[in-house]
């Protein structure tokens, strides 16, 4: 069976991914529109060597369209119950809808039972938290988890085309002892912008209660809404890294019951998309130039904390546009088709 399917955010860095996704897939589709907002509507795409031109997203555009794949942003919160309308199933990586009782926040490897209840929506979790989940969910399953401390060292990619741009021209300025300028980051629409080129920026997205930012609070309660465990304890700093791609994260980890490194590594590898990388003898561990353009969640640094009762250190590597975004969100399309429930 094929199915009409839409993409919104076509020409940004997640909607590229996505597009490279169906072609990368197969993905069953019969129609496909490629949707933008205005000042992106008109431009040319080729898809699986067919050209597409990219249309201004509108109520009206989701109408024949059984899967909308939204690449994100503000625009989610009005076209989503839009296109539900017209009968679409809307997998959203926007904020909007994550926390919303009656939206399923899915990553298909830990909690695909919840994506039968949706109700039109399916929203895709923040890329570091879908990467931490990847890691947490086999130690969880077998061990509980008493309490999580994250630090993440995030890629430009998650704050768009505009990011990564900006990278390469503030290190091509700084080597060409130009003026190096910031525009971008921590946030386009915050009114003070600092270089990120050889620098590390602790805040992303807007600060709110407690002086955490969005970001991390999104990871304390993402986690708890997949993991359906709002007992866990935890603690996040995200911090934005001059990398391109894929984000790395330091988790320490409280269990609730004893686990040895091995044995975690054991239950890490058997937990599909995810790829233990693990030998300071060899030198192996994962890194996020690695780890940009695959699927997987990767998993090294593997260590006993002893300062704690059942402590455990580990160091996690995942692409922010695959995994972390546009990927996740095909494989729960992938995974309703599977179970017939589009
Ligand atoms: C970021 N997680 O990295 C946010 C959005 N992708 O900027």
């Amino acid at each position: 069976k094929k199915y009409n399917v839409a993409i919104l955010g076509a020409t940004g860095a997640v909607g590229r991914e996505f597009i490279k996704l169906i072609e990368e897939r197969n993905f069953p589709y019969n129609e496909l529109k490629l949707l933008a907002s205005e000042r992106s509507a008109g431009k040319e795409i080729e898809v699986a060597g067919k050209k597409y031109t990219v249309e201004e997203a509108r109520p009206d555009s989701f109408k024949e369209i059984q899967i909308a794949l939204f690449a994100g942003g503000s625009i989610s919160k009005t076209l989503a119950p839009e296109a539900v309308k017209f009968g679409a199933v809307v997998i959203d990586n926007s904020s909007a809808f994550r926390m919303d009782p009656e939206v399923p926040l899915v990553v298909p490897e830990v909690n695909p039972e919840a994506i039968k209840q949706h109700r039109g929506i399916i929203a895709n979790p923040n890329c570091s938290t879908i990467i931490m989940v990847m890691a947490l969910k086999p130690i969880y399953d077998s061990v509980k988890i008493k309490r999580v401390v994250v630090s993440t060292y995030q890629a430009v990619s998650g704050a768009g085309k505009e990011a990564i741009d900006e990278l390469t021209d503030q290190v091509e300025a700084v080597m060409e002892e130009r003026p190096v300028k910031a525009r971008v980051l921590p946030s386009a629409s915050l009114d003070k912008h600092y270089q990120i080129a050889f620098n590390l920026i602790p805040h992303i997205d807007i600060f709110v209660d407690g002086d955490y930012t969005k970001e991390e609070m999104k990871m304390v309660n993402e986690t708890h809404k997949i993991l359906n465990d709002p007992s866990i304890g935890i603690s996040a700093t995200t911090v934005r890294v001059p990398v391109y791609r894929a984000h790395s994260e330091s988790i320490n980890l409280e269990l609730d019951g004893p686990l040895s490194p091995p044995e975690a590594k054991e239950l890490l590898a058997k937990f599909p998309g995810v790829i233990v990388q693990d030998n300071p003898a060899e030198m192996i561990y994962p890194m996020p130039l690695l780890a940009s353009g695959h699927d997987e969640v990767f998993v090294g640094r593997i260590r006993e904390d002893k300062s704690v009762k059942h402590g455990l250190n580990m160091w996690v590597v995942g692409d922010q546009i695959r995994k972390g975004a546009a990927l996740n969100a095909v494989q729960i399309a992938e995974y309703m088709i599977h179970q017939n429930l589009i």
